[in-house]
């Protein structure tokens, strides 16, 4: 924002927390031993974020608690900090004795690649926090203005460099970290620091940053972190299995309001070409820069990509290279073909094997017909590799011997548990969903809870005509947030009130173009049915590969104006 106008708007209140909560400890650890509220001060509550949790409440229930006069059902919500989404078995054993003691008893994956614990009662909060820390976890900056969670692809049969680029996740993780001391204060009791509250914060400096700064790491042709919607995104240069370099993409973003076109999700551009020793340099830059220059008045316009949008890319590849001291490298050529998963039991080439496991909207817990939660427990119980969460909610269990495989099938079987799907069960495969209701605050209709259903209806259609293996990508959000990055999805639902949704088309399956608008304000049941006549175009007229999104585009559907979607008033029903 021209610095101008800045200067006329008063700061976001939110910046005024931050300058006076004593390096984010506010009066947390105050509030969380007064038991006669489950809730924290709205203060405390937007402190909490950098701790990584956040105040909600029980969204089923709200109404009819107000009806009784009572506070809203308050719990907490943690997120880990988790870069590139790997566990050890133990702290998965640990993570499901939480959520089962401490939580809801569900473990939740996110598409950042780590894990949200829900329901967690204020009086549980600190002694969950302990626990975390006695895994080796933490929540440290996984919600808040800072650097969050780095996502990065991990999965290790995929390419020679996968390794490398989960340690640079990590890397970059740890540089980006606050510095202060206050969630060790508040939630390890660590003695306080000597200067508690005024420590240095050579990287954020006392307010941090306008606003949540993302980081994820691609390695082509796979695209699952959604490179493209990231703030800040390192794209893997490889030749002949070596680690060249990566390209560099600023400021993707997905959040948009609901008829505020000053909002709007935004793709990253691909600004250079930086060696991977400059990774860490690059990032650090790039944050200071948002820092310095984001907006501090208003949080709707407050992420890189409007930065950039205000002062140009010419103007920011400027100023980062005069920060760096060098100059990047021109852009390499690189080629993504899909943002999926890999399902089922892969080898690499030291002969381990890694089984990726669909977990629908990444809900773990346990059902009648499926016990997932238990079995995974039980599974880490006898595995010596790893856990790795993907950006698309799901999971590997990963580096398993030969000989553990039958024992692990046999668990899961045991359990319930599916093994991976068939391949004609193609939709499925690309799903995902937000969390929303009950527990997200801003929610504005079903995502977690509608896929299910949702899915089962659009698999129908599929199968009539004939589609019942085509790789639809399909995401559900909400709200237009975006948590699911449905703005990138061939098929993408957009919340807007109760049981009523935009519908996005168009979306590239590799997630480099972002959908149109196609319909307005409809139910699931409009939603199917404006989808059916298309996908029997699509069964009928594709060409050989042509993948959804680009087919709706070819064929002139996304040009068809939004007929009006809501019921007709009563003075217009009477003409
Ligand atoms: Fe998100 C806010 C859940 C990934 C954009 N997001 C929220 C909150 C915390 C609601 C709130 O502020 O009160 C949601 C908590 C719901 C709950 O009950 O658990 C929430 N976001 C999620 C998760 C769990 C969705 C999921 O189903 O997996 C993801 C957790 C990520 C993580 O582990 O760190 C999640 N959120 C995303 C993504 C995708 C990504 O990062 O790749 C986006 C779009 C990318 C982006 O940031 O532009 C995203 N979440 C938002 C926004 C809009 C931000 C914006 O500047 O436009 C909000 C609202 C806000 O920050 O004010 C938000
Ligand atoms: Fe909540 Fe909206 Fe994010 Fe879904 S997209 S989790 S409804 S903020």
């Amino acid at each position: 924002m021209p610095k101008s106008r800045e200067h006329r708007r008063p700061l976001a209140e939110e910046e005024t927390v931050k300058a006076q909560s004593r390096r984010l400890r506010g009066t947390i650890a105050e509030g969380l031993k007064d038991l006669v509220t489950g809730a924290l001060s709205e203060a405390d509550s937007k402190l909490l974020k950098f701790h990584g949790a956040y105040q909600q409440d029980d969204r089923d229930l709200r109404l009819e608690r107000q009806g009784q006069r009572l506070e809203p059902a308050y719990a907490f919500m943690v997120r880990v900090r988790m870069p590139g989404g790997v566990c050890t078995p133990a702290q998965w054993q640990g993570l499901t004795g939480l959520a089962r003691e401490r939580g809801n008893g569900t473990l939740r994956i996110t598409t950042r690649q780590t894990f949200q614990l829900h329901g967690i009662l204020k009086a549980d909060l600190k002694p969950l926090m302990a626990e975390l820390g006695a895994l080796g976890l933490d929540s440290i900056a996984a919600c808040g203005d800072v650097n969050r969670n780095v996502i990065c692809h991990n999965h290790p049969a995929t390419s020679p460099v996968v390794r490398e680029v989960r340690a640079l996740a990590a890397d970059l993780s740890a540089a980006l970290l606050p510095c202060n001391a206050a969630y060790r204060e508040t939630w390890w009791d660590e003695p306080a620091a000597e200067e508690a509250g005024a420590e240095e914060e050579p990287l954020y400096g006392p307010t941090y940053l306008p606003r949540k700064f993302k980081i994820g790491i691609a390695v082509p042709p796979l695209n699952d972190v959604d490179v493209l919607a990231q703030d800040l995104g390192f794209i893997a240069i490889i030749e002949e299995d070596r680690l060249l370099g990566f390209n560099v993409a600023v400021g993707g973003g997905m959040g948009a309001s609901h008829g505020d076109g000053a909002t709007y999700p935004r793709l990253a551009d691909l600004i250079g070409f930086c060696a991977p020793g400059q990774v860490l340099a690059v990032a650090e830059q790039v944050m200071r820069i948002q820092r310095d220059h984001g907006d501090r008045t208003n949080r709707r316009h407050a992420r890189l990509k409007y930065t950039l949008d205000d002062r140009g890319i010419a103007w920011f590849k400027a100023e980062l290279e005069d920060r760096l001291g060098f100059t990047l490298g021109p852009v390499r050529d690189h080629r993504f073909e899909s943002r999926s998963d890999r399902f089922g039991w892969i080898a690499d080439d030291e002969g381990r094997w890694h089984l990726t496991l669909r977990v629908l909207a990444g809900r773990l817990q346990d059902e009648a017909a499926c016990r997932r939660l238990t079995a995974l427990a039980e599974v880490a119980r006898l595995h010596d590799g790893d856990f790795r969460l993907t950006p698309n909610q799901n999971l590997t269990i990963s580096g398993v011997r030969p000989d553990r495989k039958a024992v692990i099938e046999a668990v899961l079987a045991r359990h319930g548990v599916p093994m991976p799907m068939e391949p004609e069960e193609g939709v499925r495969r690309h799903a995902i969903a937000c969390v929303s209701f009950p527990t997200c605050g801003l929610a504005m209709a079903e995502a977690e809870r509608a896929l299910p259903g949702f899915l089962e209806r659009l698999e129908g259609v599929l199968h009539t005509l004939g589609l019942s293996g085509a790789a639809i990508s399909v995401r559900l959000s909400g709200c237009p947030n975006g948590c699911a990055r449905p703005r990138l999805a061939e098929i993408g639902l957009v919340g807007k009130s109760p049981g009523r949704y935009v519908l996005y088309l168009g979306g590239g399956f590799a997630g480099e173009r972002l959908n149109t608008s196609y319909r307005d304000n409809v139910t699931l049941d409009e939603v199917i049915a404006a989808l059916t006549p298309l996908l029997a175009d699509y069964a009928v007229h594709r060409e050989p590969s042509e993948r959804f999104g680009d087919f709706v585009i070819r064929a002139g559907h996304l040009l068809a104006p939004d007929p009006p979607s809501r019921p007709p008033r009563k003075e217009e029903a009477a003409l």
